[in-house]
């Protein structure tokens, strides 16, 4: 009871940092204290914190453009993060990829990445490195239902499952790619169907409750590690921002959007905490903790310096040229 306690703390702390986190940013991109694009995560938290939960510090990160809550989920500071969206040196790129470029060596955080798709096989390859080496890694690689539209995509479950790979596909199906809803860009709209045409094994579930999702995550993960075999998992959830910043989100209705809040993460994580006998108090102080990281986050990407022009140039161009 107690370590069932203190685990879900934990994890409901993180929900709420990478919440906080991302209002924080919502609020500096309108001011014009950021800039490029911005994907927020916001309703989707408790599948990148209940996935991470169940992975071990050696195992390897891939994920999309929407990649501020996996960031922070690995490990990689609010700081870093807020940093590099402020595009400052300070940030886990060093201010020069932004938000859809979150890289995180020390943290095994591979991207971040635009292409949609495009970091599939990517992910592919990491665990093809891992089997090759044998350090026992596994690779979780997260992607919208977009994705799965896209050849890449096909090429790295085709893959995957041929050489057996130590790798977990999570399909993060939020019922809108942009703002082109799942009756127009699927026909069929169980992605996690597609696993046993490549001989995969496959899961399908939703991210209302984080420990369910960890749970679950934690039974593909291990069929990874143990067995060397991929999986694809599809978990349904709801973004409740628009795609990015620039989208009002307008192809969907106030009263779709307030439904599926009934069911936000953070509510069934604070319900689950009630019951297990943590107080208001203790949320409330949790919730100042967080505030106090993310306001500290702010303070430090504002302070800090850009890139210099040394820097953009050592990245951009081979040494010589
Ligand atoms: C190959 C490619 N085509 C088009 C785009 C433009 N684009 C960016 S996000 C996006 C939709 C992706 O939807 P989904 O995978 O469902 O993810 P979500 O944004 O809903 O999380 C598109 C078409 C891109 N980045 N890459």
């Amino acid at each position: 009871m107690q370590d069932e306690r203190t685990e879900l703390l934990k994890l409901y702390r993180q929900m709420l940092l990478i919440r906080r986190f991302e209002e924080a940013s919502a609020k500096a991109y309108s001011q014009g204290k950021i800039g490029g694009f911005l994907h927020l995560y916001i309703g989707q938290e408790a599948c990148a914190v209940g996935t991470l939960a169940a992975l071990e510090p050696r195992d390897y990160v891939v994920t999309t453009y929407r990649d501020h809550a996996q960031a922070l989920a690995r490990g990689t500071s609010a700081r870093a993060c807020m940093a590099e969206l402020y595009g400052k040196v300070t940030g886990c790129s060093k201010g020069l990829g932004g938000s859809m470029h979150f890289f995180d060596a020390d943290n095994h955080m591979l991207g971040g990445h635009g292409i949609v798709g495009g970091h599939c096989p990517i992910a592919a390859g990491a665990a093809l490195a891992s089997k090759y080496r044998g350090d026992g890694a596994v690779t979780v690689c997260f992607f919208g239902e977009g994705s799965a539209t896209i050849g890449a995509f096909h090429e790295a479950l085709a893959l995957s499952a041929l050489w057996n790979l130590p790798i977990v596909f999570i399909c993060e199906n939020n019922e809108y790619s942009m703002g082109t809803p799942l009756s127009r860009s699927l026909s069929v709209h169980d992605v996690s169907q597609k696993g046993p045409a490549f001989g995969m094994e496959r899961d399908r579930f939703g991210a209302s409750d984080v420990n369910e999702v960890r749970a679950r995550m934690q039974v593909a993960i291990d069929r990874a590690r143990n067995e060397s075999k991929p999986t694809l998992i599809e978990v349904a959830l709801y973004r409740y921002r628009g795609h990015s910043m620039s989208d009002p989100g307008k192809y969907r209705t106030a009263d779709e959007i307030e439904e599926r809040k009934k069911t936000d993460c953070l509510l069934v994580a604070e319900g689950k905490l009630g019951a297990l006998g943590v107080t208001e108090a203790e949320l409330l102080a949790i919730a100042e903790s967080v505030d106090a990281e993310v306001e500290d986050a702010v303070q430090f990407a504002e302070a800090s310096a850009e890139p210099d022009e040394s820097l953009i140039e050592a990245f951009t161009y081979a040494p010589g040229v």
